[in-house]
């Protein structure tokens, strides 16, 4: 492998998505160019995040200096962004962001076939403290680009096209797969690129970490409880578990995807369907946890099966490496 300092070859994230769609005799370089919107989108949120603790001490990123707007604003800018730039990319019908309410239907004259569920700017409750925060998407196709409606979004995750995660942490990177295993790409500040760092990403088969908001604890059902307890109070001969737990979906997932282990959203007795939102939360990351060796579980069945029948329901969600996994469903089965 090449030091980086020394890296003559750019395999950038457009070279290399140009590269996987050549594949494909009926390619015409829509997805390309659609990839490349959300890139773009993805560097915008990059760099206001890297800016927000300065602008708040300045007094720049908002009109008033009320405490609390700059978290608001990087929420609501960022949603802006994705919009806009999805929108003049030509290449989409019909876009879902966790921060708009209603399904949002591209005019004719700016359609192409592609459907974008995500997550503009997830993990808001760790923006003003500077820690690691990200955007999250799914990409779908439409039937048919005169005809869109709301309901084209209600797919289930295993018609994921794509899907992704940018994370805005110590290094900005990107998370992509396009149905043939994950790749993983870090943002170059000097040159403005997203650079192939982490090829064919694999989740380890078994995990040495959970990762779960244990303060819930007192509302779960059996079977996340056993599981827990295992984890700290494992069988004769194996060892304890680590936790950990940032409460950002994206940092705690991409840890998972690369160290191994388990990430769960459980359903309780105070919300029977979990917290994390299916089409932009959910789906995405259990369909890179599956293109990356591991499995994703809802308590009740595989989550890219889930048909959702709003745009913003919720499913509880176990996800990660194949072992973990495993453990989980048996867990379920015995407690029927
Ligand atoms: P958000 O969309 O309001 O940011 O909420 C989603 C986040 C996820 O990133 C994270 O996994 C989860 O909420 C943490 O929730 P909790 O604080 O209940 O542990
Ligand atoms: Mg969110």
């Amino acid at each position: 492998h090449q030091a980086d300092a020394n890296r003559t070859d750019l395999m950038t994230i457009t070279r290399f998505v140009l590269n996987e769609q050549s594949k494909y005799a009926e390619s015409r370089g829509d997805f390309t160019i659609l990839i490349n919107h959300i890139v773009l989108g993805c560097k915008f949120v990059c760099s206001s995040v890297n800016k927000a603790g300065l602008a708040k001490i300045l007094g720049l990123a908002g009109d008033t200096n009320v405490q609390g707007e700059e978290q608001k604003k990087l929420d609501v800018i960022s949603n802006e962004v994705f919009v806009k730039a999805l929108i003049s990319s030509g290449r989409t019908c019909l876009l879902v962001s966790e921060e708009v309410e209603d399904a949002i239907i591209v005019p004719p004259a700016q359609r192409g076939k592609y459907i974008v569920v995500f997550d503009p700017l997830d993990g808001s409750s760790n923006i003003d403290c500077g820690v690691s925060i990200g955007t999250i998407f799914g990409i779908y196709t439409v039937k048919d680009t005169a005809e869109v409606s709301v309901e084209d979004a209600l797919q289930p995750g295993s018609s994921l096209v794509a899907a992704g995660y940018c994370m805005y942490g110590s290094s900005c990177t990107f998370v992509l797969s396009t149905g043939n295993g994950v790749n993983g790409f870090t943002l170059d500040p000097s040159l403005g690129e997203f650079i192939l760092t982490h090829p064919n990403i694999k989740i380890p088969k078994k995990g040495k970490i959970y990762s779960v908001n244990e303060g819930n604890a007192k509302n779960w059902d059996e079977p996340t409880a056993k599981y827990v307890e295992n984890c700290k109070f494992p069988q004769e001969g194996s060892a304890p578990k680590s936790l950990r737990y940032i409460g950002s979906m994206v940092a705690d997932v991409h840890r998972t995807l690369l160290y191994g282990g388990i990430f769960m959203y459980p359903a309780d007795k105070k919300s029977p369907n979990g917290k994390l939102r299916v089409l932009y939360e959910v789906f995405p990351m259990s369909y890179l946890m599956e293109q990356a060796g591991g499995q994703a579980f809802t308590g009740k069945q595989r989550a890219l099966d889930l048909v959702p029948k709003k745009i913003h329901d919720r499913s509880p969600i176990f996800l990660g490496s194949y072992d973990e996994i495993e453990h989980i469903k048996e867990l379920y089965a015995e407690s029927k």
